[in-house]
């Protein structure tokens, strides 16, 4: 073993992180950039679901909520890109990997948003569902997405709160605005399980990330941990969760829980979900329509250093 290896070994043993000045094996990096790639690029399609609702929002305090959240997912996705670049990635190439359907974003980001209720039913599920997977990966062995999730999950935690608070507000209305929350819930709560990625035994990830200390907990243990949480939730809230097996277990002292559609996942995760095909196009529009903003941006920073030069 060269003494470069034993020195990225010995950082990992001691729990101590590795910074962008530090030699990784190839593998290391790769897995790094690919995590932090697809979470960057699930912020940034993140944003079209909700999106879609700011400018039909109830009212203007709600107006201004949303769009305060999806700025923040905005903020998320290029804080991760530049994480992405310490490891030498190139955020254009990333950029095109994604359009060209090259490299996933999440699997959730492909349903879609039907009524307002579904906006509360995001902050509450798909934003708890990623505060449940992005706490630990504050404690990730990579220094700059360590540090990073330490900011998002702030961010995250206050959009959680957004769409509980909301989903209270709806459910002290009318009977159809109750419906309307139910059936948000009943459409989002399967998706939102299958955030955590596929079952331990099908994750071919997983051994080596938590080896190098990249991943904390399993698929599976974060996904049990999020249905554990989220039942008080739904019980405070007077909504039933669609799965007819969820039942407190004594022994495992955890929720039991019906069986998940994998094939679901991988067809949403292989480009055939409701609306894969809508989200990507809109990312690829964004990215052509800015291409002069690049051109600008670059044409300045080249009279810039040809000013310094002078
Ligand atoms: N969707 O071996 P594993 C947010 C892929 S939160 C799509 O288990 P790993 C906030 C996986 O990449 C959402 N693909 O993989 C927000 C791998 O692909 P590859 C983003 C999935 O990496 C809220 C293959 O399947 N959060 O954006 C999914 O060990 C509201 C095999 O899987 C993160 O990205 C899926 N659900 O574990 C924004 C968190 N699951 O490349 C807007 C960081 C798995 O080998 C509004 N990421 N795959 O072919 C992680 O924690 C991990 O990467 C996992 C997957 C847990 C997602």
């Amino acid at each position: 073993m060269s003494e470069l290896e034993r020195h990225f070994e010995a950082t990992i043993a001691a729990d101590h992180r590795i910074e962008p000045r530090d030699w990784v094996p190839e593998g290391y990096r790769k897995t790094m950039v690919r995590q932090i790639a697809q979470h960057a690029h699930s912020e940034i399609i993140g944003m079209q679901p909700e999106g879609n609702w700011i400018t039909r929002a109830p009212s203007l305090r709600r107006k201004a909520i949303l769009l305060a959240k999806v700025q923040d997912e905005a903020g998320h996705g290029l804080y991760l890109y530049s994480a992405a670049e310490t490891l030498g990635a190139d955020r254009g190439e990333l950029t095109e990997m994604l359009i060209s359907g090259r490299q996933k974003y999440s699997s959730i980001f492909n349903y879609p948003t039907l009524t307002f209720a579904d906006v509360g039913v995001i902050g509450w599920l798909v934003d708890g569902a990623a505060i449940c997977n992005q706490v630990p990966l504050c404690r990730s062995s990579y220094g700059p997405y360590a540090r990073a999730m330490i900011r998002i999950c702030k961010e995250e935690s206050f959009h959680q709160r957004q769409g509980y608070e909301l989903l209270l507000t709806l459910m002290r209305g009318t009977q159809a605005q109750r419906d309307m929350v139910q059936d948000a819930v009943n459409r989002w709560w399967w998706p939102s399980l299958m955030m955590f990625g596929p079952p331990d035994d099908a994750s071919p990830n997983t051994a080596q990330s938590m080896a190098w200390k990249i991943k904390r907990h399993t698929n599976d243990e974060l996904r049990q941990r999020f249905v554990d949480m989220s039942v008080p939730q739904a019980e405070k809230l007077g909504v039933t969760l669609p799965d007819p097996l969820l039942k407190w277990n004594a022994e495992r002292n955890h929720y039991d829980f019906g069986p998940i559609d994998w094939d679901e996942l991988k067809r949403v995760i292989s480009g055939d979900g409701p609306c894969n095909k809508e989200r990507i196009a809109n990312r690829r529009r964004a990215h052509e329509d800015g291409e002069w903003v690049r051109e600008a941006a670059l044409a300045h920073a080249a009279k810039r250093a040809d000013g310094n030069r002078a």
